[in-house]
């Protein structure tokens, strides 16, 4: 089980990449980090914590509904270099950086600029009792708009919250020194790498990461990790945090959630290679939430109570059930039970193929589904508008006039089978045919792609135009990767015609025109699976 094995910490950067050999493309970014930290701050690191992005092969916003999805992590990453600083005794704390757990970051991109942060603790500010909740640290981490250091903050929150509790444990100031390679805003998931990244070097520098009594699992990070992420304002499911934590670079990675967080490594065919290429359109999640991501969040939320309502399922009035879960008590699977993925693919086939969707539509006046106004959506959930409010509203800022529901339910299904199928394919293969099983995914990921922009609607033009240059330059498949609403696509195209098809879309996506050599690359590259996150101790 990948999920039980324990976060890597390594004393050699050989031990890191697998050989020394390996390790030679990359030593020159790890000692250069290194190098800074001690022109910065004085003395050396004492470890480098490191994360990686991802990209998502198939399975696109199913996984805060509970399904399995198909991501490999990559090699582009986020270091960070990291030190303890010595905690002075009170009388000598006289600037913001000497309190207990005050961070000072800085990035080696220019426009990052260095944020220092001290955590509040509620243990010791007089705060009237009502005003304690059960945290007991608090940070200020800014979820209206897009800051690098939010990130940064989330790995931090958990770290102190679950391990800092006694009163007399306090966090040690630390410095910490970032550098990154997975481009922003691009759907590779950069937020996940920084916050697991983060996360981990709050925890190394405390001597949190390999206790005696305890040491951390893989599975543990992500969970933690994905309780930091949502801090920034995103309510995001598990796939990135997982796929940048349990990664292994033989193979891709298929991701259960449900019943818990499982893992199993998926070879992909030999003559497989995906190719990311980026729009160039920055998806700011954070700023378009309300309209995008955390609309979503609640449009499948909702859906997945009024459909099980009409399918007579009994759920509880504060529950916030997911459409994984309606579909096993539907299929009468009993609490933390597995039905297995031929059931799984039986029962969503049958439900896609009955009309027991159609209660999620509304028609207009013309006969098409315009989506359902707030008024009626609370209608059709049963539940009163407080509790309606408290379950669905009370955690997130939404912004719709109309939500679409049947359209979110017939993406998240037929994607959940499209995940299977893809899985099916790479496990057994074709018949041995390896050209036939290339066909049969490249199907399924620009199946993918038009169920993303037609129903789940997180494509845009760009996204859109580039998936179709890529198949006219010779992919199989193409299909946007990670939330969508601009940022990267990815490609699967058979081994020997690589150079081709960059140089294809290269001279027919109007962006990449004047692009040549290593400006190229940076937008459109070939991938291969990556390995997971880790800590290096110097
Ligand atoms: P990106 O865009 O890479 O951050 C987001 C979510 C995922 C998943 C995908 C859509 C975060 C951190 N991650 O990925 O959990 O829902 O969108 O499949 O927001
Ligand atoms: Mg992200």
């Amino acid at each position: 089980m990948i999920a039980n094995e324990p976060i890597p910490v390594y004393t050699t950067l050989a031990e890191v990449f697998g050989s020394a050999e390996a390790s030679l493309p990359y030593a020159a970014r790890w000692n250069d980090v290194a190098k800074e930290f001690e022109k910065r701050f004085g003395r050396k690191p004492s470890y480098i914590a490191r994360a990686p992005g991802r990209v998502n092969l198939i399975g696109e916003h199913i996984d805060y509904a509970l399904f399995g999805v198909l991501p490999a992590a990559v090699d582009r990453d986020i270091l960070i270099a990291c030190a303890p600083r010595t905690l002075l005794p009170s009388e000598h704390r006289t600037e913001a950086h000497h309190e207990p757990g005050a961070v000072v970051v800085e990035n080696l991109h220019p426009k990052y600029t260095r944020q220092i942060f001290v955590p509040a603790s509620k243990k010791s500010a007089s705060i009237p009792e009502e005003e304690v909740h059960a945290e007991a640290w608090f940070l200020d981490i800014n979820t209206k708009e897009l800051r690098w250091e939010s990130y940064v903050k989330a790995g931090y929150y958990g770290v102190l919250n679950q391990h800092f509790t006694g009163a007399e444990d306090l966090p040690v100031p630390v410095d910490l020194l970032v550098t990154g390679s997975v481009p922003a805003g691009s759907g590779l998931s950069s937020s996940a790498a920084m916050v697991v990244a983060s996360t981990l070097a709050f925890l190394a520098t405390n001597g949190k990461l390999d206790k005696k009594e305890h040491i951390l699992t893989k599975g543990e990070l992500v969970q933690l990790s994905m309780r930091n992420e949502k801090r920034v304002g995103v309510n995001s499911g598990g796939m990135d945090q997982a796929a940048s934590i349990m990664s292994d670079p033989s193979s891709a990675l298929q991701i259960n959630f449900y019943p818990t967080l499982a893992a199993l490594a998926v070879p992909l065919p030999t003559r497989a290679v995906f190719v990311i290429a980026n729009s160039l359109v920055v998806s700011d999640k954070v700023s378009s939430a309300k309209r995008c991501y955390n609309l979503r969040v609640v449009e499948t939320l909702v859906a997945a109570r009024i459909l099980a309502n009409s399918l007579g399922l009994t759920i509880g009035e504060k529950e916030k059930v997911t459409l994984r879960e309606v579909v096993g008590l539907y299929q009468g699977e009993t609490e933390g039970q597995d039905m297995g993925p031929v059931a799984l693919e039986k029962t969503l086939s049958e439900l896609l193929n009955s009309d027991k969707l159609d209660i999620l539509k509304a028609f207009g006046q013309q006969g098409c589904d315009l989506g359902v106004t707030m008024e009626a959506m609370i209608k059709m959930s049963g539940l009163s508008k407080a509790i309606f409010d408290e379950v669905y509203l009370s955690w997130v800022e939404i912004e719709a006039t109309h939500f679409q529901l049947y359209k979110r339910v017939k993406h998240v299904f037929s994607e959940a089978l499209r995940v299977l199928s893809f899985q099916n394919v790479c496990l057994q293969g074709l018949a041995g045919d390896e050209a036939e099983s290339l066909t049969r995914l490249g199907e399924l990921m620009n199946e993918s792609q038009e169920s993303c922009s037609q129903l789940f609607e997180c494509s845009c033009p760009e996204l859109d135009e580039l998936t179709r240059l890529a198949r006219e330059a010779g992919a199989v498949g193409s299909r946007l990767t990670g939330a969508g609403w601009g940022g990267c696509t990815v490609s699967l195209v058979p081994e020997g015609q690589v150079d081709a098809f960059v140089r294809k879309v290269k001279e027919t996506y109007g962006p990449y025109k004047s692009l040549e050599g290593q400006a190229l690359n940076e937008v459109i590259f070939a991938t291969k699976p990556g390995r997971g996150a880790c800590v290096y101790k110097l």
